[in-house]
């Protein structure tokens, strides 16, 4: 019997194939499992692809377990969210972690300067969010695992050169981030069939905005031509560069709650972080999971409610909100 396989299938198999790491095949191999008809004729393929799948995460298992592997493009996660930039070299994406981080970055006036990811903080009002420079990217080299990183963050920060060549920029960075699956769009959801991580918010960066006549900025987003956030910034007069924080904390789409212990004043310096739409509950959860099963009662300032109201559990909480929570 015929397979009659797909061309989402055959897109799946390419990926399997120039998958660089294992995380990648994984990926790859369940959307295969994911998109295949299911029939008679594919039997056979089937268990042969769930087999390959499961040698690949008993790797992956074995590899964590030792411990002896160490993958630098895995950046743990910190602060509010995390956004990786990704652009061609010597485009500037290192000279704004030197900007608004405290980050040990290298700017230099060659290519490939930086050649591991290294995560910085950026303060925004209370909040800090990570920003991770990474090695660049041509159209025939991206460093093996560096998917991975994207993958595992929140934000893609595309840079753009504002000053070089923009098409073949936008060409490059494009078909990087669709051949790999990782621009959020109609077709690239935020999670493949199986629940793993896939689409990727992204917001664009055009440095350099100190040497090019106006207008060049124009050319750059219709040239990207993808329904995001751009700004414009040069890391030489600063310009652009405070708008980046507030831009990054709206991307997000996270709130900021103060959490006030019964009786005490609240914490108003260092806020909880939670996705919009956070409830009483999900605070809880955040601040202790365990506790929260004994959450009883909540008191609220803020948004939508008189001073110190009471509120249910599964109230929708805003951002800045002040929250005093009641564990029996
Ligand atoms: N005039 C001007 N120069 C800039 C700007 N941003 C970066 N530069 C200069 O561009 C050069 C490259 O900057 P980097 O930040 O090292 O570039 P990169 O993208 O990290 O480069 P790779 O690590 O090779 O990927 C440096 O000489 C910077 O001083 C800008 O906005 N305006
Ligand atoms: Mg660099």
């Amino acid at each position: 019997m015929p397979a009659n396989l797909t061309p989402a299938y055959f897109a799946a198999e390419e990926r399997f194939r120039s998958a660089p790491t294992n995380e990648e095949k994984i990926l790859a191999l369940e959307e295969m499992l994911a998109v295949m008809p299911k029939h008679k004729g594919t039997d056979g393929l089937r268990a042969d692809l769930r087999r390959k799948l499961s040698s690949l995460k008993e790797a992956a298992t074995q590899q964590k377990k030792s411990g002896g592997h160490v993958d630098i493009f895995h950046v743990p996660r910190s602060g509010a969210g995390q956004v990786v930039l990704l652009g061609m070299p010597n485009t500037g994406k290192s000279s704004i972690l030197a900007a608004l981080t405290k980050a040990k970055v290298v700017v230099a006036d060659f290519p490939f300067a930086t050649q591991v990811p290294v995560p910085g903080m950026v303060r925004y009002e209370d909040i800090q969010i990570q920003l991770v420079d990474m090695p660049p990217i041509t159209s025939d080299y991206s460093a093996p695992g560096q998917v991975g990183t994207y993958r595992n963050g929140d934000i893609i920060g595309v840079v753009i050169d504002l000053s070089q060549d923009i098409e073949e920029q936008c060409l490059v960075l494009l078909d990087f981030l669709e051949s790999r699956r990782l621009l959020l769009d109609e077709k690239t959801p935020a999670l493949d069939s199986a629940g793993n991580a896939l689409g990727k918010k992204a917001v664009c960066l055009c440095t350099r905005a100190d040497l090019v006549p106006e207008g060049t900025f124009e050319l750059a987003r219709q040239s990207f031509d993808k329904p995001i956030e751009y700004l414009k910034l040069s890391t030489q007069t600063g310009a652009g560069l405070d708008k980046l924080g507030e831009l990054l904390f709206r991307q997000l789409n996270i709130i900021r709650i103060y959490a006030k212990p019964p009786g005490k004043p609240a914490d108003t310096k260092d806020p909880f972080t939670l996705p919009a739409g956070a409830t009483v509950q999900d605070l809880a959860v955040t601040i202790h999971r365990e506790l929260a099963q004994k959450l009883k009662s909540a008191r609220i300032w803020g948004t939508g409610v008189y001073d110190g109201q009471s509120v249910h559990l599964t109230h929708v909480l805003h951002d800045r909100d002040t929250v005093e929570l009641h564990f029996a």
